[in-house]
């Protein structure tokens, strides 16, 4: 589709944005509710994971995080008093189906009506993801996404949800970053369920795709043809270190667990072939996908979400400024066959997270996806940054490192529309701090400041900067 570029009127230097584009933020359920056992929801896998001495930072759990569900309604001012036209939310399956299977909780379902309405009145599009990590325990303790049935209860879940909110959520995604779920959850073991086994992965994350696909069939069984269905990914801007053949075949392997273990078969229908040979050894492809399966997965989608924040440098050898691979205490590897692979730093600045700042891996996901999936519109659903950010003594919190992250991957956003990818919207990551799963409330996120212990929000310089930029459609300066 043809964008119209409102370049005509922009000052100049400035980089200007499409007509209805959509500038929103986002956030997660689990990251910011709290209320965690408020009118019948059941834990989650989060809820377990994080009370679980030594898997999160300072024994942080969300048990309260941002009391956004006793706050939502100040929330949503504050999005409004910034002029955003959209916000990214997902729905706590734990709060809707509480055991996963079996009997609905209307006083979840309640929460969110009552939210989407305030939304609504606020000019704001709701743009909900189904699951964004917080599995109920009661599936994990039946083999979470390991489990097949997982992924079968998950869409029973989208067909309850949509059934009572369809009517006015214009935009759903299934699954947010199952590339986490699946490699962080069952390899690493980093993220919730904490779990250690390389064929796990590849199991969860067959199973999670499946879940997908359900959902995005019982999703269109009950929502009006305008809704829109999507899923976000975490793509990998993968460079390898040199052109040596090792580094090259390294790249090769991450670009196919990272990438095209999820875009080939949610837009063509079949698992990557070198990636099948690469695992086969860990488990039997053959068994694990039923026929039949790669049809659910691959049903049509109206968008898909990019989260974006850091590129990824790999070789295939150990170079000298490679970390030792097996460092004492470090977590087991997220990623199957994948051994001799090394990931280096890349020089130059970096996040609180100290994730490297280089915005033009954004522009590489994106020119990438117009190349490949031409007709596929592409929604930035979440970039951001942490940095250590406090409150100053006059209550202001200057953020000028956010901003400038912000400008320099909005302006890599512009450069890629104008060269023809589709973008249409970009949302922060996050409209508030939050609880930074294994980092608890050590990283801040957020363009508006949470003070945990009074739960006062305070917009920093990054979103009086961000509500600048919705209100022009143009860029201000850093
Ligand atoms: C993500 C997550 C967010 C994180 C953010 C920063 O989807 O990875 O959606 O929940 O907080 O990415 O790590």
């Amino acid at each position: 589709m043809s964008v119209d570029v409102q370049s005509s009127h922009a000052p100049a230097g400035a980089t200007a944005f499409p007509a209805g584009f959509l500038w929103g933020a986002a956030t997660a359920a689990y990251q910011i509710e709290g209320s965690a056992a408020a009118d019948g929801r059941a834990p989650s896998i989060w809820d377990t994971f994080s009370h679980t001495p030594g898997r999160v930072h300072n024994g942080d759990t969300g048990d309260i995080a941002c009391d956004h569900y006793r706050r939502f309604g100040d929330d949503i001012a504050l999005m409004a008093d910034l002029g955003l036209n959209a916000y990214r939310f997902s729905l706590a399956w734990p709060r809707i189906v509480p055991r996963g299977s079996g009997p609905v909780n209307r006083a979840g379902l309640d929460f969110y009506d009552r939210l989407v309405d305030e939304l609504l009145d606020h000019g704001i599009r709701p743009v909900v993801t189904l699951y964004h990590w917080d599995l109920p325990q009661a599936l994990e303790d039946d083999g979470g996404w390991t489990n097949r049935a997982t992924a079968e209860r998950f869409a029973e879940y989208a067909a309850v949800t949509a059934t009572r909110l369809g009517d006015r959520i214009p935009a759903w995604t299934t699954l947010n970053e199952p590339w986490c779920s699946a490699f962080l959850g069952y390899g690493s073991g980093v993220h919730a369920p904490g779990r250690h086994s390389h064929p796990e992965v590849l199991r969860a994350h067959h199973h999670l795709l499946l879940a997908h696909g359900l959902a995005t069939a019982a999703l269109r069984s009950v929502l009006p043809t305008s809704a829109e269905v999507s899923l976000t990914l975490n793509l990998a801007a993968v460079r390898p270190h040199t052109q040596d053949p090792a580094d090259l075949d390294a790249a090769r392997r991450i670009d196919g667990l990272a990438n095209r273990l999820f875009l080939d078969p949610v837009f063509h229908g079949r698992y990557p072939d070198d990636v099948l040979t690469d695992t086969a050894h860990l488990v039997d492809w053959d068994t694990l996908v039923r026929p039949g399966d790669l049809g659910e997965i691959s049903r049509p989608i109206d968008s898909l979400g990019i989260n974006y924040y850091s590129p990824t440098v790999v070789a295939g050898r150990d170079p000298e400024n490679a970390p030792a691979p097996d460092d004492d205490g470090a977590a087991p590897s997220p990623w199957p066959a994948a051994d001799q692979v090394r990931f280096l730093p890349l020089p130059g600045p970096a996040t609180a997270m100290d994730w490297p700042i280089d915005a033009d891996g954004l522009h590489q996901v994106l020119t990438r996806l117009r190349d490949e999936l031409p007709s596929v519109p592409l929604v930035v659903t979440e970039n951001g940054a942490a940095f250590d950010d406090y409150t100053d003594p006059d209550g202001h919190v200057h953020d000028p490192e956010r901003i400038s992250y912000l400008h320099a991957h909005l302006t890599a956003v512009a450069r890629a529309l104008a060269e023809g990818a589709d973008v249409r919207g970009y949302f922060v990551w996050s409209l508030l701090d939050n609880f930074e799963w294994a980092f608890g409330y050590s990283k801040r996120f957020g363009i508006v400041h949470v003070d945990f212990a009074s739960q006062r929000r305070t917009p920093k310089d990054s979103a009086a900067w961000y509500a600048r930029a919705v209100r022009t459609g143009h860029l201000p300066p850093p």
